[in-house]
């Protein structure tokens, strides 16, 4: 057997959590000769049903499963991890200001940002909690010894809620959907690119003709998906966030398919004239252990309108929160 790999995970008493703990130390994620020691941080309140988690956990008698550290000090939590799944952050509450949500959040990851110096030098970072970009570039920033390339924030889900939307427009199996891309924030001006997506390697706009289906109903539908989800099940996705998440990590770690990509929000180098510093989405692709951007995607006037729209949000975000940029 190897060493176990060092995984920690945020908010590890809630309900998206719930349903991704489980996976992380199944063998899905890392394969099933890859033992897991699980960092599960919480805030004092959710200890209770943190140990409730790690009993179930213990229930589960999972090969795999090497050892848990539970706590609410993420600079002891930390120490030596691997992987950072920082899922846990504070919901909106009522008559919460987005700016209240966005410094309160903020200030956790200026915490959990410095805390990271203490993970091992091959850390890599996935935020989820939201707002998930904002949070991740605050995390960076005051991540001083982790180089910026290790961050990234989740789009994974807003990806998987499009492909499955072509999927079924066209009548489709989804793998036949390829090469999409969601350019952006994790938010409801994130841009789900279909003018560069394929259906069984055909441009989408020769196999789906109608348009306006494209423009009007297929982005608006991908853009706010989370508040249906949330209007119908009364909570916020939570095993698809999970799915998106195993998906997200499989992704950086394994040999993207030939031709094909994935999205996720990482900090940008200037492509796309998304200015340095960014977490924006962009398409990636990953050679198993370090990810590129897709270079050389057309992007036509109504596209950059999009993309400019996500991208003058992220810089409001960034703004109201630069005090905590570290
Ligand atoms: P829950 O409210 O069920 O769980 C959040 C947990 O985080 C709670 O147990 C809470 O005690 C804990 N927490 C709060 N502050 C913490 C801190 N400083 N350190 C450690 N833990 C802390 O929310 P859940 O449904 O699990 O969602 C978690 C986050 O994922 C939310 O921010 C949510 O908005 C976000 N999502 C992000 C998605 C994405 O695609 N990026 C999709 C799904 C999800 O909505």
């Amino acid at each position: 057997m190897r060493p176990p790999i060092r995984v920690a995970v945020t908010g590890a008493a809630g309900q998206l959590a719930y349903s991704l703990i489980f996976r992380v130390v199944s063998g899905e994620l890392f394969g099933p000769d890859q033992p897991v020691h699980l960092h599960l941080l919480e805030i004092p309140p959710a200890m209770k049903a943190l140990q409730g988690v790690a009993m179930e956990l213990d229930d589960c008698a999972y090969p795999l499963l090497a050892g848990m550290e539970l706590g609410d000090d993420p600079h002891k939590i930390f120490e030596g991890i691997n992987r950072a799944l920082l899922v846990g952050s504070k919901p909106r509450g009522p008559g919460m200001e987005r700016k209240d949500l966005l410094l309160d959040n903020g200030n956790i990851f200026v915490g959990q940002g410095k805390a990271l110096d203490r993970a091992a030098s091959d850390i890599q970072i996935l935020v989820v909690g939201n707002p998930a970009n904002t949070n991740c570039l605050i995390a960076m920033n005051n991540a001083k010894d982790v180089p910026k390339e290790r961050f990234a924030a989740m789009m994974r889900l807003d990806h998987n809620r499009a492909r499955a939307q072509l999927a079924a427009k066209a009548g489709v199996a989804v793998n036949d959907v390829t090469n999409v891309t969601i350019w952006g924030n994790h938010s409801a001006t994130q841009y789900p690119d279909f003018l560069n997506a394929k259906i069984g390697g055909k441009p989408v706009t020769e196999v789906i003709e109608d348009r306006d289906w494209l423009e009007n109903e297929f982005i608006p539908l991908v853009q706010k998906r989370g508040a249906a989800i949330i209007e119908a099940r009364g909570l916020s996705s939570a095993a698809s966030a999970a799915n998106a998440a195993v998906d997200h990590v499989k992704s950086m770690i394994s040999v993207t398919p030939e031709g094909d990509w994935f999205s996720a929000a990482i900090c940008s180098d200037g492509s796309y004239d998304i200015p340095e510093g960014m977490i924006f989405s962009f398409p990636l692709r990953s050679n198993g252990s370090k990810w590129e951007i897709v270079q050389g995607l057309e992007v036509e006037p109504f596209a950059r309108e999009k993309i400019n729209a996500t991208l003058s949000e992220l810089n409001e975000e960034r703004e109201i929160t630069k005090q905590l940029l570290g």
